[in-house]
């Protein structure tokens, strides 16, 4: 099973940075496919805690390569954080590749993406602030820097005075901000250069030849399903495609070069950032559930929203992505529960509708219709084998994943890297 991507079946958070570190120990390359340090991945190793953004979580396992693909927009302050503070942990680096085809986020992404937001009001995406969108949206348009950009000071400056015309002009007429000095970037930029030169490669041929080696690839998506750019809420998205196929465009890997895509789902749900949210609580349970499962936002500390978990959509992450397993992550929050609500279709406009409504008018006013599974009421947090879960979470276990049509392979008990259940 040479080619493997993991994917969140959600809106992110769902607990791919774990189950990444999960399947390390078999893996030789680890690849960031989509987004940049937007991402939040927090793993635990022992009694250490890692919070990575921008790098693959598969560089805590030595042996391991990690790749920084095409698909990824890269801030290279970041980058060069990230590499330190793990270095100082005394976590190996040495081996980390960068594609030459990456995009770079710059100073003007960040401040474009904060003005943007505070110019939206209530309107606004609630996006991570990091420069993202502006960034891709150079890349569409054709504008970007390039990793590639920063060897050759002559062809940078033109790119950058070309990113910084149309707006500088937006930026003193409309929001009136002063302009940015090309000078400024450029030289901002080329003091990266000597430390990126060793990491920088062509990216899409050494996964291509690690393939041919039978080397096992595996494709970490940053945020989710229902953020992706095309396939989820959108405008209430990210602005890449974190589904499977992002993998693919994203790496320069080809789409029948992937054997196997892992879906990762919470046993509940959580959002951060505006957008439609079906079974989003208000009340006790929501303050319990956040609570419970420490839903704070990893990359900015923003508290999540919360609701219950929602079938339709795991089964829509499932269709899109093409799931061949499931890990249902969290089941240790749900410990304490009498009962479980689980939405199975929705109400729009007094219709029972049992799939993602295609108006996005509709799914913000979808109201889900749930059905009730008995809690366990007792810690699994110890469980090593699904026989051993008690007989209400093994029926609740079972009744999701005939709700998704994909088989759940591994569920979390807890945060560790060890508290899992491996179903044979
Ligand atoms: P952006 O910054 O342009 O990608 O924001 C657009 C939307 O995508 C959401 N988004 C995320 N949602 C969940 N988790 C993310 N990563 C961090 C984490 C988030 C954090 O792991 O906790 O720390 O706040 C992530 N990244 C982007 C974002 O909320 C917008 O709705
Ligand atoms: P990612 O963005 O999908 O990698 O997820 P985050 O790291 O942002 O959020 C998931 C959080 O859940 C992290 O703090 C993990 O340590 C934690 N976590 C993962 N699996 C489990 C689990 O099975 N049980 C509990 N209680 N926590 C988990
Ligand atoms: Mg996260």
């Amino acid at each position: 099973m040479p080619g493997i991507v993991i994917v969140g079946a959600q809106w992110g958070d769902e607990g791919k940075g774990k189950a990444t570190d999960l399947l390390g120990s078999r893996i030789d390359y680890v690849v960031k496919f989509n987004g940049g340090n937007n991402a939040g991945h927090t793993v635990v190793v022992g009694n250490e805690k890692y919070a990575l953004h921008l790098l693959p979580s598969g560089i805590l396992t030595p042996g391991v390569t990690p790749v920084i693909a095409n698909g990824v927009v890269v801030d290279l302050e970041v980058l060069f954080h990230e590499l330190e503070a793990l270095t100082a942990r005394g976590v190996d680096v040495s081996k980390l590749r960068v594609s030459a085809n990456a995009h770079i986020i710059t100073h003007y992404h960040r401040t474009i993406d904060k003005v943007t937001e505070r110019f939206l009001g209530k309107r606004q995406i609630g996006t991570t602030g990091r420069g993202i969108g502006p960034a891709y949206a150079d890349k569409i348009n054709r504008v970007g820097i390039r990793v590639q950009d920063l060897f050759d000071e002559n062809i940078l400056r033109q790119k950058v005075e070309g990113a910084l015309d149309v707006k500088n002009h937006m930026l003193v007429k409309i929001y009136n901000r002063r302009a940015i000095a090309v000078d400024e970037i450029v030289e901002d930029l080329l003091s990266y250069v000597e430390r990126l030169r060793p990491m920088v490669t062509d990216t899409a041929l050494e996964l291509h030849e690690a393939l041919e080696r039978e080397e096992i690839v595996l494709f970490e998506g940053g945020q989710a399903t229902m953020l992706d750019v095309d396939h989820g809420t959108y405008p209430f998205v990210t602005s890449s495609n974190a589904t499977s196929g992002g993998a693919s465009t994203g790496s320069g890997i080809a789409p029948n070069r992937i054997d196997r895509v892992i879906g990762i789902v919470k046993a509940y749900t959580t959002r951060v950032g505006a957008g439609p949210f079906p079974t989003e609580l208000f009340d006790e349970f929501g303050d319990y559930l956040r609570a419970t499962g420490f839903e704070f936002g990893t990359t900015t500390g923003r508290p999540r929203r919360v609701g219950w978990y929602d079938a339709p959509i795991a089964r829509y992450a499932a269709r899109i992505n093409g799931v061949t397993d499931f890990v249902l992550t969290k089941l240790d929050v749900l410990d304490d529960l009498d009962t479980i609500p689980v939405c199975v279709a929705y109400e729009v406009d007094g219709v029972r509708v049992d799939e993602i409504p295609v108006s996005q008018s509709d799914f913000h006013h979808a109201k889900p219709i749930y059905e009730e599974f008995p809690g366990w009421k007792q810690d699994i947090t110890g469980c090593r084998t699904f026989e051993s879960l008690p007989k209400n979470a093994q029926d609740y276990v079972l009744a999701l994943e005939a709700m998704s049509g994909s088989r759940i392979s591994v569920i979390g008990v807890g945060p560790g890297r060890d508290e899992v259940v491996v179903r044979h």
